[in-house]
C-alpha cells in the first residue's frame, strides 16, 4: 500500500466536511463541553485519529478516565505527531497540543495525571474519529495493529494504571482544560420551527434535533409521537457564550419564538412531546433558566402563567435524518413557531 497522506485539505473542504464544532475545535482552537461529547466515556479499544487527516494520534491502550469529562491520555501513540505549544490565552498558562501534519488543535497537556507519565494529555473529542481495533486493517492503519497485541480481547480498564489519576495540581500550576463552546437543550413543541429560529442565533454554532426527557433509551420519531415515551421534541444547540449567554438565548429567544403557558402543547400540536422545557447541563444554567423564566412572566408579554419546566438534562438522541433542518429542507413547511415583539 502507498504510504498514507496526512495532508490538510482546504479550509472550503473542511468547512464541508467537517460538523460545526470538529471545525471550530480543530481550526479555531475551542473548546468542546465536558462529558456531553462522544468519546470520554468510551471504553472501547482501538486508535484515536485526528478527525481531518487521519494521522494516528492516541491509543486506548493510553486512555484513563481522569473525571475531567474530555478524553484523557498518559501519552499520544506516536509522539512524533503530537505537537506542544506553549498556550497563554484565556488568562493561563498551559500547554496546547496540535497535530503534526494537519497542525489541529488538540488540546492540552497538564503534569497532573498517571503513572506511567504522570502526564494528562486533554482532549476534545470533536478533534478525534476512533477506529476500533478490528477495523485497524480495513481503514489502512494495520500496522498500529500491533500495538495492541492481544488488547482486543482484555477489557480496557485492567489495560491502565488508575492509581494517582486526577491529582491535585501543584500550586499556580494550570487546572484544567475550559471549555469555550456551551451546550443548550431546550424544547418548545415540534422540533422543526424550534430549530429553524434557534440555528440563526448570532453565536449558535451547530444544532441538531432530537429526544429529551424520556425513559426509553434511543427512541424512534414513530415511538415519541405516540407521546408514550415521555420524550419532548427538543433541540440541542451549541453556542459561544462570549457572543451570546445562556441566559440571553433564553429570554431574548426561547420564551419569544414559543407560547410557554399551553402545557403539553404547541399551537396545534398536543402531547407531552410538545411540551415546554429547559434541560441544564449545570447548576450555572439552572440559576440562569429560573431568572429568564422569572423575567419573562414579568415581561408582560404572557398574560397565562409560564408551564416552562427546568430540569436536569439527561441523554438526548438526535432524530432521523430527515427531521434535521427540516426547514431549510422544505420551505415553507408546516411551523408554529414566530418571534414575538
Ligand atoms: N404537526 C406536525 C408536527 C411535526 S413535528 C416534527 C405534523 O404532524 O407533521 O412533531
Amino acid at each position: 500500500m502507498a504510504p498514507r497522506s496526512y495532508a490538510k485539505p482546504s479550509i472550503d473542504e473542511l468547512r464541508s466536511r467537517l460538523g460545526p464544532l470538529e471545525f471550530e475545535v480543530t481550526q479555531h482552537d475551542a473548546t468542546e463541553p465536558p462529558f456531553r461529547n462522544r468519546f470520554w466515556d468510551n471504553h472501547e479499544v482501538g486508535l484515536y485519529v485526528d478527525i481531518v487527516s487521519g494521522e494516528p494520534l492516541f491509543s486506548s491502550l493510553d486512555k484513563f478516565d481522569s473525571g475531567t469529562g474530555w478524553p484523557s491520555f498518559t501519552k499520544p501513540a506516536d509522539p512524533e505527531l503530537v505537537v506542544s505549544h506553549s498556550d497563554v490565552s484565556h488568562g493561563m498558562r498551559r500547554t496546547e497540543v496540535r497535530s503534526k501534519h494537519a497542525d489541529s488543535h488538540l488540546g492540552h497537556v497538564f503534569e497532573d495525571g498517571p503513572r506511567p507519565t504522570r502526564l494528562r494529555y486533554c482532549i476534545n473529542s470533536a478533534a478525534l474519529r476512533f477506529i476500533p481495533v478490528a477495523e485497524l486493517d480495513v481503514r489502512g492503519y494495520g500496522e498500529y495493529r500491533a500495538l495492541f497485541g492481544d488488547a482486543g480481547a482484555t477489557p480496557q480498564a485492567e489495560l491502565v494504571d488508575h492509581e494517582n489519576a486526577c491529582a491535585v495540581p501543584a500550586p499556580g500550576q494550570a487546572v484544567s482544560c475550559e471549555a469555550t463552546v456551551e451546550e443548550a437543550l431546550l424544547a418548545g413543541g415540534c422540533f422543526w420551527g424550534m430549530e429553524e429560529i434557534l440555528g440563526q442565533i448570532p453565536g449558535v454554532i451547530e444544532s441538531t434535533v432530537g429526544y429529551a426527557g424520556g425513559s426509553t433509551p434511543n427512541p424512534r420519531y414513530e415511538q415519541v409521537r405516540t407521546g408514550q415515551t415521555g420524550h419532548a421534541e427538543a433541540i440541542r444547540i451549541l453556542f459561544d457564550p462570549k457572543r451570546v449567554s445562556f441566559q440571553d438565548l433564553l429570554e431574548q429567544w426561547f420564551f419569544r419564538m414559543h407560547d410557554p403557558t399551553t402545557k403539553n402543547q404547541q399551537g396545534n400540536d398536543r402531547g407531552s412531546q410538545y411540551r415546554s422545557v429547559i434541560f441544564v447541563t449545570s447548576q450555572k444554567q439552572r440559576e440562569a433558566a429560573e431568572l429568564a423564566k422569572k423575567h419573562a412572566q414579568e415581561s408582560g408579554r404572557w398574560r397565562a402563567s409560564i408551564v416552562t419546566e427546568i430540569v436536569d438534562a439527561g441523554p438526548f438522541t438526535p432524530a432521523e435524518e430527515y427531521h434535521q433542518k427540516y426547514l431549510d429542507k422544505h420551505p415553507g413547511g408546516y411551523t408554529c413557531h414566530f418571534m414575538r415583539d
